[in-house]
């Protein structure tokens, strides 16, 4: 049974700089630059298959790799309706990156009078099997056009009525004529693995990459905050701090009256926070990143 854990990522393209900044971040590096498709990590039996996004879906099913990172919404197009655990393949972690949805978009010279407005239109888009299930979902007929790049031009060039496509901040749309009036599927980066047992090995290995991606995940937006107060204050300060488990008080040279706080807050603090930290008696705050949060 095989020890090496092979984790499939996109070569290049937008996910590439965060696969790869996310696995730094767990401690598992690659040579930075590299045109060979596996790249061996430097300190653990871990392979890095560099493909296209598009391969891996079908490379983390038929287990030529037993992770791999890709957009939720290749990953449906390519297996079906994995989220909903219809697959071989099973979402283990959301990433939090790659944000898109995919979108149903007409010109915006003709009217949108609901979904049947799509019916008898010819519709082009690069993913026919997400979009068929949807329009079979809801009873729509309509003939989809199957185009691998540069769907948003489909309508100005007479190639479809329609389009139905990724969309991020919706600028190509924009730019296109196009209006978006029906979201499909909302879309970010997930991390996949088989279904099925993996060797011993494997599974550690695994195991062991996904509390280290907790670890990085609870420390996303949590901060360490320190301040002096008043000893009165106390109460009232740790009930300002968002997601603050019980803080460390520390007394202070020289000043009887006052008090050291040290505390994670697990939640984003906003400036709003500080000035009411500020008004509570707080003094000298200091707001630091944490790297990792192990529990
Ligand atoms: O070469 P390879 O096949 O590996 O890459 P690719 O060209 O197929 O994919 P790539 O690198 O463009 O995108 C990889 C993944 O990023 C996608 O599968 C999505 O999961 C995710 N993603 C996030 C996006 C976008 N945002 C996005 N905006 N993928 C594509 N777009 C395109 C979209 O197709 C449209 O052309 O950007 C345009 C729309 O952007 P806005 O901001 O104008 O709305
Ligand atoms: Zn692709």
């Amino acid at each position: 049974m095989s020890k090496q854990l092979r984790i499939a990522i996109q070569k290049s393209g937008r996910l590439s700089d965060k696969c790869r900044d996310l696995l730094a971040q767990a401690g598992i590096t690659f040579e930075a630059r590299t045109d060979r498709l596996i790249v061996r990590a430097k300190e653990q039996p871990i392979d890095l298959m560099l493909v296209r996004d598009d391969d891996i879906p079908g490379f983390v099913s038929n287990q030529v790799s037993q992770l791999g990172i890709c957009g939720l919404n290749v990953l449906e197009e390519k297996l079906g309706r994995v989220s909903q655990g219809e697959s071989d393949v099973q979402i283990i972690r959301s990433l939090g990156f790659g944000h898109c949805r995919l979108s149903l978009a007409l010109p915006k010279t003709v009217s949108y009078e609901g979904l049947s407005t799509y019916s008898g239109k010819r519709i082009a888009t690069s993913y026919p099997n997400i979009l068929k299930r949807f329009l079979d979902d809801n009873g729509i007929k309509a003939s989809v056009v199957q185009i691998t790049g540069s769907v948003e031009v489909a309508p100005s060039i007479d190639v479809a009525d329609a389009i139905c496509d990724l969309v991020s901040t919706g600028a190509t749309l924009e730019s296109n004529g196009l209006r978006e009036t029906t979201v499909l599927l909302e879309s970010e980066a997930v991390l996949v693995r088989p279904r099925l047992q993996l060797s011993h090995d494997q599974e550690q290995l695994i195991a062991r990459l996904m509390a280290r991606f907790d670890g990085l995940g609870r420390a996303k937006n949590a901060k360490y905050i320190m301040m002096n107060a008043p000893k009165e204050a106390i109460y009232r300060i740790s009930q300002l701090i968002p997601g603050m488990e019980k803080p460390t008080v520390m007394p202070l040279m020289y000043d009887d009256n006052k008090v050291a706080i040290h505390a994670v807050a697990k939640e984003y603090v906003f400036w709003e926070t500080i000035e009411k930290l500020k008004e509570a008696g707080a003094s000298s705050i200091l707001v630091l990143p944490i790297e990792k949060i192990i529990e």
